[in-house]
C-alpha cells in the first residue's frame, strides 16, 4: 500500500512512523487512520524492534482527529469513526515490541489519545497536550476517557477532560503523562538514544515485560502475578535467557537474537 500521510523510515533494527499532513497540523482524518492501520498490521516486528512515532514539522504532533471531516457525521458514522480510531490505537498498543511517542509540538484530541497508546512519551519542550473534546461537543473518542485516567489518575483525567485545558509539556511531566522533555532538536536523537538502550537487551523478554504490563495491568493482583509467572517460566524456554546469562557469567555481553 502507498502511503500518502505517513513517512516511513528504517533506521536499522528502528522504524519511524511520522504522521505527515502538515497542512492541518497532521490532524488524523480516516485515510490516515486506515494507512495506520496498514502499517502496524504488516510491520514486521522481528526486523523491526523498537518504533517511534512522530509528527511532521515542527508545530505539531497530531493536532487531533480531523474536524472537517467529524463534522457532517450522524450517530452511526460516528460511532464507526471512533471505533476506527480506537482500534488503530489499539493495535499499536498491542505490538509486540516497544512504541516510543516523540511528541514534537502539539497532541491534542486524537494526537494525546495516539501518544498515550504508546509505551513511552518523550516530549519537546514545545509540545502541548489536551483533551479539548468537550468543547466539540464530542468526548475523547479514541480511548481516551480510558488511557487518560490509567496514566494520569481519575482526577486529573476528569479535570483536564471536563476543562479541556491545553497543558504544556512541564505540566505533562509532573503529572506523569510524559517521561521526559527536552529540547526540540534533542528529541528525535533522545528517541533513538532509548531505543538503541532497548535493542542492547533480549526481544523476547521485552516483549514478554510489555504482555505482562499491559494485560497485567487490568487484572487482580492475583492473576496478574500468575500470569507474570507463566511469562517468566516462558522465559527460560529461550535461547535469549541462555544466552543473556552465559554472557554474564562470562563477564561478555549477549549478541541476543530473538529465540
Ligand atoms: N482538524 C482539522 N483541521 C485542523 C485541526 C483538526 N483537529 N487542527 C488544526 N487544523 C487546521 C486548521 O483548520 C488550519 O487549517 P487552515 O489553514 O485551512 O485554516 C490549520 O490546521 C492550521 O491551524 P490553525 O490556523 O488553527 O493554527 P493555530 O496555530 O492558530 O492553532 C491549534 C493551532 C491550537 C492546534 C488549533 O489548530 C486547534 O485548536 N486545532 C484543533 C485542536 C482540537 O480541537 N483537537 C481535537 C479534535 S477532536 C478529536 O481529536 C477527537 C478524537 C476522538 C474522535 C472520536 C470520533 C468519534
Amino acid at each position: 500500500m502507498e502511503y500518502h500521510f505517513l513517512k516511513i523510515e528504517q533506521r536499522g533494527a528502528i522504524t519511524v512512523m511520522m504522521v505527515s499532513a502538515p497542512k492541518s497540523l497532521n490532524a488524523l482524518n480516516s485515510t490516515i487512520l486506515k494507512e495506520m492501520s496498514h502499517f502496524v498490521e504488516y510491520l514486521d516486528t522481528v526486523a523491526t524492534r523498537v518504533l517511534i512515532v512522530t509528527g511532521d514539522g515542527e508545530k505539531a504532533f497530531v493536532a487531533g482527529a480531523d474536524i472537517s471531516e467529524m463534522a457532517h457525521l450522524g450517530e452511526a458514522e460516528g460511532r464507526e469513526f471512533g471505533v476506527l480510531g480506537a482500534h488503530v490505537f489499539r493495535a499499536i498498543e498491542q505490538l509486540p515490541i516497544p512504541v516510543i511517542a516523540a511528541v514534537n509540538g502539539f497532541a491534542l484530541g486524537g494526537g494525546c489519545e495516539l501518544a498515550m497508546a504508546c509505551d513511552i512519551r518523550l516530549a519537546s519542550s514545545k509540545a502541548k497536550f489536551g483533551q479539548p473534546e468537550v468543547g466539540l461537543g464530542i468526548i475523547p473518542g479514541f480511548s481516551g476517557t480510558v488511557r487518560l485516567p490509567r496514566l494520569v489518575g481519575q482526577g486529573v483525567a476528569k479535570e483536564l477532560i471536563y476543562t479541556g485545558r491545553v497543558i504544556r509539556a512541564d505540566e505533562a511531566l509532573r503529572i506523569g503523562l510524559v517521561n521526559a522533555v527536552c529540547e526540540p532538536d534533542e528529541l528525535l536523537p533522545k528517541a533513538m538514544a532509548m531505543a538503541e538502550a532497548m535493542l542492547c537487551n533480549a526481544p523476547l523478554a521485552i516483549k514478554a515485560a510489555k504482555q505482562s504490563i499491559n494485560q497485567g495491568f487490568d487484572l487482580d493482583v492475583e492473576a496478574a502475578i500468575a500470569l507474570e509467572n507463566d511469562l517468566f517460566g516462558h522465559c527460560f524456554a529461550t535461547q535469549d535467557q541462555k544466552d543473556g546469562m552465559a554472557a554474564f557469567l562470562q563477564k561478555t555481553k549477549a549478541d541476543f537474537k530473538g529465540q
